[in-house]
């Protein structure tokens, strides 16, 4: 019989097995395989990206918000999805990415971020429905991500969530008063629901038939739940919230199924969630032109704060 030499690397990878079965956190220290440290990187700098990206549709609508109470709300939503992207590029840096880096990757169209963020706002009801359900399907993904098996992700989730209700209470709270108001902001309600409800259940990813990456991504516990669970939960958790607003969901196939105790619902395009991952989306190309252009405006304050810290620095040294 020959024993199987147990070499260092053996041992390191039995020791990463073992934390994710017992479900405790790899810690950026930690020993962990390439292949996972690279799809925590591609999904981490994704996520970061969409906030960032995030903040452009609703952001056009700081200026023309109805009210000053509207307005001092879309301002703390705005800014709380800055923060999260930095939380976020944070997480990325424990695994050895550089931010810098990142924003290239992104602005070149070598990383993606999410395509819910490539449709227009066109009215202010955009606000309200994108709080309600492009912030719900946030949640709905989010807060299994608090348990993901990597402790500066999943610690940085927690936060993110804690923000993201509040952001998904406000467009809530938005709707439950149009709806309450003339007919023509009903109308705007429901024109901006019928735009924004099919792209929500794209952000969930590609069915899991098609989708490359979730198989192993749940052997080590950075997912929790499939793409498919997680869009049949939204689903189901929004039918009763749009009935209590009084507005309907463009989908006549939806209809509550008593066997599956679940929602049925249409068939998604996934012709169109290609198109618009593959950057032919309605808004793509200004999205990524603006970025750049952020980015652009912003290399002064890089170099600043570069030679501020040098300067620092040297005295440090001097003294
Ligand atoms: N859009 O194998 P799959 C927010 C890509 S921002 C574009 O299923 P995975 C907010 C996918 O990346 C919150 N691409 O992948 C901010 C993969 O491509 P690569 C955003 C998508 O990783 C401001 C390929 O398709 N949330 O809340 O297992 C204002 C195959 O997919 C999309 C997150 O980022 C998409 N929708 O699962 C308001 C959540 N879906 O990487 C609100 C964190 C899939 O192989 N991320 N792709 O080139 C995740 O949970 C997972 O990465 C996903 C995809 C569920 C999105």
């Amino acid at each position: 019989m020959t024993a199987t030499a147990v070499t260092p690397e053996t041992e390191l990878q039995r020791h990463f097995e073992d934390t994710i079965e017992h479900d405790r956190r790899i810690e950026p220290r930690d020993w962990m395989p390439e292949a996972y440290r690279k799809s925590l990187v591609r999904q981490i700098a994704q996520h970061a990206h969409s906030e960032i990206i995030g903040m452009q549709p609703e952001g056009k609508w700081l200026t023309r918000a109805p009210s000053l109470r509207r307005k001092a709300i879309l301002l703390a939503k705005v800014q709380d999805e800055a923060g999260h992207g930095m939380y976020l590029y944070s997480a990325a840096e424990t695994l050895g990415a550089d931010r810098a880096d990142l924003t290239q990757l992104l602005i070149d169209g070598k990383q993606k971020y999410s395509s819910i963020f490539n449709y227009p706002t066109l009215t202010f009801a955009d606000v309200g429905v994108i709080g309600w359900l492009v912030d719900g399907a946030a949640i709905v993904n989010q807060v299994p991500l608090c348990r993901s098996s990597f402790g500066p992700y999943a610690r940085a989730m927690v936060r993110i969530c804690k923000e993201e209700s509040f952001h998904q209470r406000q467009g809530y709270e938005l709707l439950a008063h149009l709806m309450g108001g003339t007919p023509a902001q009903r109308a705007m309600v429901q024109d901006a629901t019928n735009r924004w409800w099919w792209p929500s259940l794209m952000m969930f990813g590609p069915p899991d038939a098609d989708s490359p990456n979730t198989q192993q991504s749940m052997a080590w516990r950075i997912k929790r739940h499939t793409n498919d669970e997680l869009r049949q939960r939204f689903v189901d958790m929004s039918v009763p919230q749009a009935e209590a607003l009084g507005v309907t969901l463009p989908d006549p196939a939806l209809r509550w199924n008593s066997e599956r105790e679940h929602h049925d619902f249409g068939e998604i395009d996934w012709m169109e969630f290609k198109r618009v991952v593959s950057g032919q989306g309605p808004c793509n190309a200004e999205r990524i032109a603006h970025r750049k252009a952020a980015h652009d405006d912003g290399e002064w304050v890089r170099e600043a704060a570069v030679a501020y810290a040098a300067k620092q620095a040297a005295r440090g040294a001097a003294a």
